[in-house]
């Protein structure tokens, strides 16, 4: 097929065009013993626990009907011991459940789940408890090398089972027959061949079709969340055609099991046990510009009067690290920005927001007057190896040391540290290079005996690199909260681990100014979302390599509908702000951002949406068309929310494309031309648009055109309402302050909008019910 050549066309040129390890690798087990057989098995409040003639012990507790943690000790007993940085959720009401045996099986049961423990040899398979159908189950044991310490589970491959996730990993949508690594790395110029990446998150969800009596198709999900930090590695069929294995080279074999049927209650399930992104403030959702770096005030003072000239709305900018003095954190180069506070005064009375970088790397220099160094060394702060002596690394400061954040006063004091660039003027935090990058141990092998206090475990770097951009990003949060109770605080990062969303919002790192790159970060948005982390964007543009007006404006028609959506590009590399290409681009460009401002509370409700029950803004057709079997890896196509579907130009030159459209009717985005869902239709996509579809049935509700989002206007809200046959529609706004913490505590309206008979009416949740005037309502399809 004309499409999927042309993919696998990219996929090879891209993988010639690395410069780092190929993903391809094969899983070994040999080496790796089973589990022994069931012993004994004892009920326990939550689940069972079972011995093992070999000493081992298995324990399956229910934390919720469609939840399950399985933890296995290998040869010795599960320690008592739990802690995981991961977790947002700890107790959970307790669920009835059903335990039996036989001579061959143990059986948990919950109203949606049975799991049947095999006893000899031990494997566990999880069941439909109301249908009977397996979802998922162990082909072999568990396994365990006592040598190496490594753990493994090996599951059987559904004949067609599809799988999604695995965080930010640098591939398609579907990665069924694909293996990857979790080991976070700071890989520059990355690409489809690249992995391990930035960041680690061990979770990942199966999904399979069948065939109901009915003759329907009917798509099942489930999660696994390998909550385990040590150097892993997921193999979704790709060594051996029948397996799915998931190992790690340490700690515990622990797992959590989540039945959907439904991906979304998979991903919401997922995202209440490791919690949810807080509300950003609303600029965050405006349009961001960075450079490394813009070397002086002039700079940036250059670059946000031509916004205003040019009227791009803009609300954000970046300061990257040469606004330091030497690349220490927390200092100002006074030569290159002689006066923050004025040009922070300045930025604000234009509506503009300053974000600086912060790096982990901690410039080492002993017997100087770098306050943050000799603090830090005097309360025994920087992570120090097993001999005692601080771990000294090599990034852009020269020789620096790294905070142990494990350590609860470091985690604070670093926290505190961002009072004085709060004071300035600063509004938000960038965390780079959390990975964490050195750049003479890139892998981490120079840090093997390096020591963090993690709870008085004494845990080394094979546990803990996976987890430091997290606790980096943990005491930045809290710091910044503690600094300004009443604000969001505003955080980006680039690595992470599970849980990441609770204190961050992310980009995807230093990727090439590619087409190829541009449409892989489709797919890595959608697979962001699915694991719990909705704040996701690139780079527009391409950050490393030479753009062009084309790829930049293709790249804006993707980025001005993610989440975080700002322009940076490289040091040693050409200029790319919106104007850069001439007016032609800067005129499509220009109309794009303002069609993001306009869309905002539409946006800000789907982004409100992903708060509260974790389903991302940036979504796959999967997420809401599980039953469509079209849909399995459409990964240049995404919806935001559930009614807005974006199919951008990712091929250069071209000026139509193919485009999925699920089931029900879809409006051609602002028009009243409609097209029949469930089919393939080709559209024309000049330069000038992206493809944009509307599902029939819904409301959009659209907002002023803003230069920022605080600029004051006395337009309010307007709705676009798409009908379907019936002539129905519906949709929801959410509303707050966009600034404040009130929202936690009810501090906002949301509205359940309602279209029928030529009328629309929003009911707030305080049940008050309102007709909006006609002059703020515009129907399509009439
Ligand atoms: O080694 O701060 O991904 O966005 O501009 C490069 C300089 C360090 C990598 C980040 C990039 C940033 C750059 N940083």
């Amino acid at each position: 097929m004309k499409r999927s050549a042309l993919l696998c066309f990219l996929l090879t040129v891209a993988g010639t065009m690395s410069a780092f390890t190929e993903r391809a690798y094969s899983l070994d087990l040999s080496g790796m013993s089973p589990i022994g057989n069931v012993r004994k098995v004892v009920k326990i409040s939550d689940g069972i626990l079972v011995d093992c003639d070999d000493d081992s012990q298995v324990k399956l507790q229910v934390l919720a009907p469609d939840l399950v943690r399985v933890r296995a000790g290998f040869k010795k007993a599960i320690p008592g011991k739990d802690h995981s940085w991961a977790i947002a959720r700890t107790s959970w009401n307790s669920v009835p459940t059903k335990v039996s045996e036989s001579n061959d099986t143990v059986v948990l049961e919950t109203s949606e789940l049975r799991v049947v423990v095999t006893r000899s040899p031990l494997r566990i398979a999880f069941y439909d408890a109301k249908t009977g159908r397996a979802i998922n189950r162990d082909s072999q044991p568990m396994r365990y090398n006592s040598a190496t310490r490594a753990v493994a589970a090996v599951k059987s491959l559904g004949f067609e089972e599809h799988f999604y996730g695995l965080g930010e990993k640098a591939a398609r949508l579907d990665k069924r027959r694909e293996a990857f690594q979790m080991w976070s790395s700071d890989t520059p110029g990355y690409t489809s061949a690249t992995d391990p990446i930035y960041q680690s998150i061990p979770f990942y969800i199966g999904h399979s079709m069948d065939r109901e009596k009915s003759g329907e198709w009917r798509g099942s999900a489930y999660g696994i969340f390998f909550d385990n930090s040590y150097r892993s590695r997921f193999d979704l069929g790709s060594t051996d055609p029948e397996n799915v294995v998931f190992q790690a080279d340490g700690g515990e074999m622990n797992y959590y099991f989540f039945y959907g049927p439904s991906m979304k209650k998979v991903v919401n399930r997922y995202t209440e046990l490791t919690g949810r992104m807080p509300m950003p403030p609303k600029w965050a959702l405006g349009h961001q510009q960075s450079r490394y770096s813009y070397g002086n005030e002039q700079q940036i003072k250059d670059v946000v009067e031509r916004y205003r000239e040019e009227k791009i709305p803009l609300d954000v900018i970046h300061f990257d690290i040469h606004y330091m003095d030497g690349y220490r954190d927390f200092t100002w180069n006074r030569d290159r920005f002689p006066d923050p506070k004025g040009l922070m005064a300045w930025l604000k009375e234009r509506g503009v927001k300053p974000v600086t970088i912060i790096d982990p790397g901690v410039k080492y220099e002993p017997g100087g007057n770098y306050s943050v160094y000799n603090e830090g060394t005097r309360q025994n702060f920087f992570l120090k190896k097993t001999n005692g002596e601080t771990y000294v690394g090599k990034v852009w400061p020269g020789d620096s040391v790294f905070v142990d954040y494990t350590l609860p006063e470091a985690a604070k004091w670093w926290g505190d540290l961002h009072k004085p660039l709060l004071d300035t003027g600063v509004a938000g935090i960038w965390n780079d290079m959390n990975e964490h990058a050195d750049f003479e141990s890139r892998d981490g092998d120079k840090w093997k005996d390096v020591v963090n206090y993690d709870n008085g475990e004494n845990s080394k770097h094979d546990k803990m690199r996976n987890l430091f951009a997290l606790l980096e990003c943990k005491s930045t949060y809290e710091g910044l909260t503690r600094l300004r109770p009443d604000e969001r605080p505003y955080i980006i990062t680039r690595s992470g681990y599970a849980g990441i969303q609770r204190y961050a919002t992310m980009w995807t790192g230093d990727s090439p100014s590619t087409w190829s790159a541009m449409e892989l970060s489709i797919p890595m948005f959608q697979t962001l979302g699915l694991c719990g982390q909705p704040f996701v964007g690139s780079d527009c543009g391409g950050y490393q390599g030479k753009s062009n007006g084309e790829l930049l404006t293709r790249w804006y028609q993707i980025g001005f509908l993610s989440p975080f959506f700002r322009n940076h590009h490289a040091v040693d590399f050409n200029d790319q702000e919106p104007w850069r290409f001439g007016k032609r681009y800067a005129d499509i460009i220009r109309k794009h951002v303002q069609l993001r401002y306009k869309l905002m509370p539409y946006l800000y409700t789907v982004l409100a949406e992903a708060h509260e029950t974790g389903i991302p803004w940036f979504r796959p057709l999967i997420l809401e068309y599980q039953n469509d079997y079209d849909v399995l890896n459409i990964d240049d196509e995404f919806l935001v929310g559930e009614n807005l579907l974006i199919a951008p130009v990712v091929t250069q030159g071209a000026t139509s494309r193919d485009v999925y459209l699920p089931q029900g009717e879809w409006y051609e985005f602002g028009t009243d031309k409609k097209h029949q869902g469930s089919q393939w239709i080709s559209v024309k996509a000049p330069l000038e648009t992206v493809p944009m579809f509307v599902k029939a049935g819904s409301i959009l509700p659209g907002g002023p055109a803003l230069e920022y989002m605080s600029q004051a206007t006395n337009e309010s809200i307007s709705y676009d309402v798409y009908p379907d046959k019936a002539g129905n529609a519906s949709g929801n706004l959410y509303e707050d302050d966009g600034v404040t913490r009130a929202y936690l505590k009810g501090g906002f309206k949301k509205s359940a909008l309602n279209f029928g008979q030529g009328k629309l009416i929003a009911t707030a949740s305080g049940a008050k019910v309102e007709e909006v005037p006609s002059a703020s309502v515009r129907i399509f399809g009439r």
